[in-house]
């Protein structure tokens, strides 16, 4: 890794990225962004890799931007935030164009770009005891990280309004019944739950599972031909990997299928 702000576990086919600044409850800054990249990098590389689980070190998930650090001066002109949210924009799209799945393992509040990051993710458990707060109006900022994309796509627009304009947090119960998460689960079942979900993905056909993936991205920007036609193309690739006569060939033979997420 670039640095140890994220340390990065790899276990079998799961690789683990652990934001790890929590004094600063995990918030980002020039070297989280970095090893980030670099996490997602390697994750993109290494054909072992079938699934990435993100999560945060300590009490919180991610508090969203370092505001002690680079961004902000008591006086005089601030510093261009625009650079630092281009940064961020990269990062985004990489865990969006990773074509493998990414858990978000929500440990605790995931705040401003926090939770942006964590509404990247593909599937996000988080504990009961969790929460996602649009931090940003409450520093005069506007939602960044793809919050205004990601926010209205999964809430619906009424949610996504309230959440960024009222900057109140909003519990992981609640953030699933809203369809922000994939599931709240106990505080002390979080990790037995996220390893179960990392292991059975990380045993499937993870190579159309990254199809899949990006198929579902795509969508939003797609009217139906062209998304069928990419659906076409994507089945196409799919299908000439080997998990798919696995699949079939164990759905035929009445056994449980031995997937290896590798491409045709
Ligand atoms: O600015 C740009 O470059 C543009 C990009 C913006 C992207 C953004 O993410 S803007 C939004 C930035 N984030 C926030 O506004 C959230 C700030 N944090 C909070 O509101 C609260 O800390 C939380 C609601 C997340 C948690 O509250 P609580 O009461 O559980 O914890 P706490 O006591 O506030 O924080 C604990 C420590 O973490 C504390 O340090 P200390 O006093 O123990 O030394 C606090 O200062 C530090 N901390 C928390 N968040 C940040 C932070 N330090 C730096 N940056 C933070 N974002």
């Amino acid at each position: 890794m670039a640095n140890d702000t994220v340390t990065a576990v790899k276990q079998g086919g799961i690789l683990r990225l652990t934001l790890n600044r929590p004094d600063k409850l995990n918030a980002l800054n020039a070297d989280v962004h970095a090893a980030m990249m670099a996490g997602l990098e390697a994750a993109e590389r290494d054909a072992e890799c079938r699934v990435v689980v993100l999560t945060g070190a300590g009490r919180a998930f991610c508090a969203g931007q370092d505001l002690s650090g680079e961004v902000y001066k008591s006086e005089g002109p601030q510093p261009d935030v625009g650079l630092v949210v281009e940064r961020y924009n990269g990062m985004i799209e990489r865990m969006r164009r990773l074509p493998k799945p990414i858990v978000g393992a929500v440990n605790g509040i995931a705040a401003g770009a926090g939770a942006s990051i964590a509404f990247a993710c593909d599937i996000v458990l988080a504990k009961r005891s969790a929460s996602f707060l649009q931090a940003f109006a409450k520093i005069g900022l506007v939602p960044d990280c793809g919050g205004t994309y990601f926010l209205p796509r999964l809430a619906g627009e009424a949610r996504a309004r309230g959440m960024a304009l009222l900057a109140e947090p909003v519990k992981a119960e609640q953030a699933e019944a809203w369809g922000l998460i994939w599931k709240a689960v106990d505080d002390d079942k979080r990790e037995d739950e996220v390893d179960a979900l990392a292991g059975r993905l990380a045993d499937a056909a993870t190579y159309g599972l990254g199809l899949t993936k990006l198929a579902l991205s795509a969508s939003s920007g797609n009217d139906l031909t062209a998304q069928l036609q990419l659906e076409r193309d994507y089945q196409r690739l799919a299908a000439a990997s080997p998990d798919y006569v696995e699949g079939v060939g164990a759905f035929l033979a009445k056994r449980a299928p031995k997937f290896t997420g590798r491409e045709g």
